[in-house]
C-alpha cells in the first residue's frame, strides 16, 4: 500500500480545510466536509475490507433514515470537535475514511486516531449525498461552513430562496452563471439534528447551495472546487451586499442584464426562471 497521507483525495481535503480557515469561514471546529471516494481511487492507498471499528449514528435513532442508497460507499470526512485549522497538520488525528456497511452500519478504515468519530453533521451529509446523488450520480462533495457575509445576511434579508437568490444575483455579475439553480434558505433548526438533515436533503433536491439561516450554509459539488466555488461565489456577492449596506443603489444588475448572462453562458435550462418577475426568455 502506497501512504495514504500523499493521496490525491487526502491532499486536497487538507488544502480545502486550510482555505476555510483562513477565509474566516470555520472559527474553531465549526465546519465539516465529507467526500465520496471510488473504491477505484482508494484501493491502491487502504484496504477497504479492513474495518478498525464501528462508529454509531448519533442524534437521528428515532428517525426513519434510509441508508441503503449509500450501502458501500466510502467517505473522507472530517472529525467532530476538530479544529480546520489543524486539519493539514495531523490529517489522521482530524479526518477519517468510513465504508457504508451492507448491514448499514459505518465502519471506520482510517483516522480519528485518538478513539474520534466523524462530524456531528455525518447523517445530514449523508441525506444530502443520497439527496444530490438522485438529482446528479456524479456528486461527490458536501461541505459546510460559517461564511461571514453570507451568514451576516440572514440577519436582515427575507429568508426565501427567491429573494435570498436574487440578491445574490443581482449583486454580482457571475452569480447567475456559477448558480443559475440559485440558493435555498432554511430557517433557524436545531444542528445535528436528524429534522435540518431532511429538511437541507430536500432542498437539496432543487439547490448545491443551502443557508441555514443564523448558522452557516451547506455547498455541494462534483468536486471540491465546484462546492467550494458555490460558496465563495456566493459570498463574495454577499460581502458586496453589506458593503452596500442601506446606501441609496443607483446601479444593479437587472432581469434583462440577467437574461443576456443566461444566453451567452447557455445555461437557459439551469436556471430557476420563477425567481425572475418576467420569466419570458
Ligand atoms: O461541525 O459547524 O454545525 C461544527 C459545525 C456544526
Ligand atoms: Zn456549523
Amino acid at each position: 500500500m502506497k501512504n495514504l497521507l500523499e493521496a490525491p483525495f487526502v491532499r486536497e481535503i487538507c488544502r480545502l480545510a486550510t482555505n476555510m480557515y483562513r477565509l474566516g469561514w470555520d472559527e474553531r471546529n465549526g465546519g465539516n466536509i465529507s467526500y465520496l471516494l471510488s473504491e477505484e481511487e482508494v484501493k491502491e492507498w487502504l484496504d477497504v475490507s479492513k474495518e478498525l471499528r464501528l462508529i454509531p449514528l448519533a442524534g437521528v435513532e428515532n428517525v426513519d433514515f434510509d441508508v441503503s442508497p449509500l450501502k458501500g460507499k466510502v467517505f473522507l470526512v472530517t472529525g467532530t470537535g476538530k479544529y480546520f485549522k489543524n486539519v493539514e497538520f495531523d490529517p489522521e488525528e482530524n479526518l477519517g475514511i468510513v465504508r457504508v456497511r451492507e448491514d448499514g452500519q459505518i465502519a471506520l478504515l482510517w483516522g480519528y486516531r485518538s478513539g474520534g468519530r466523524f462530524t456531528s453533521e455525518f447523517p445530514a451529509h449523508m441525506m444530502c449525498h443520497i439527496s444530490r446523488l438522485s438529482k446528479n450520480p456524479k456528486n461527490r462533495i458536501v461541505m459546510h461552513c460559517h461564511p461571514t457575509n453570507l451568514l451576516a445576511m440572514t440577519y436582515v434579508h427575507p429568508l426565501t430562496d427567491r429573494d435570498f437568490s436574487r440578491t445574490l444575483w443581482t449583486f454580482a455579475t457571475e452569480d447567475v452563471v456559477v448558480f443559475p439553480d440559485g440558493i435555498g434558505v432554511l430557517p433557524w433548526m436545531l444542528c445535528g439534528t436528524a429534522e435540518i438533515g431532511v429538511a437541507t436533503a430536500k432542498k437539496m433536491q432543487d439547490y448545491r447551495l443551502v443557508v441555514w439561516s443564523l448558522h452557516g450554509v451547506y455547498g455541494a459539488g462534483e468536486s471540491i472546487d465546484e462546492a467550494f466555488g458555490l460558496i465563495e461565489t456566493a459570498e463574495k456577492a454577499a460581502q458586496i451586499y453589506h458593503i452596500v449596506g442601506s446606501r441609496p443603489v443607483l446601479n444593479r444588475l437587472s432581469e434583462a442584464n440577467l437574461k443576456e448572462l443566461i444566453h451567452l453562458f447557455k445555461i437557459e435550462d439551469q436556471v430557476k426562471w420563477e425567481f425572475f418577475d418576467d420569466p419570458s426568455h
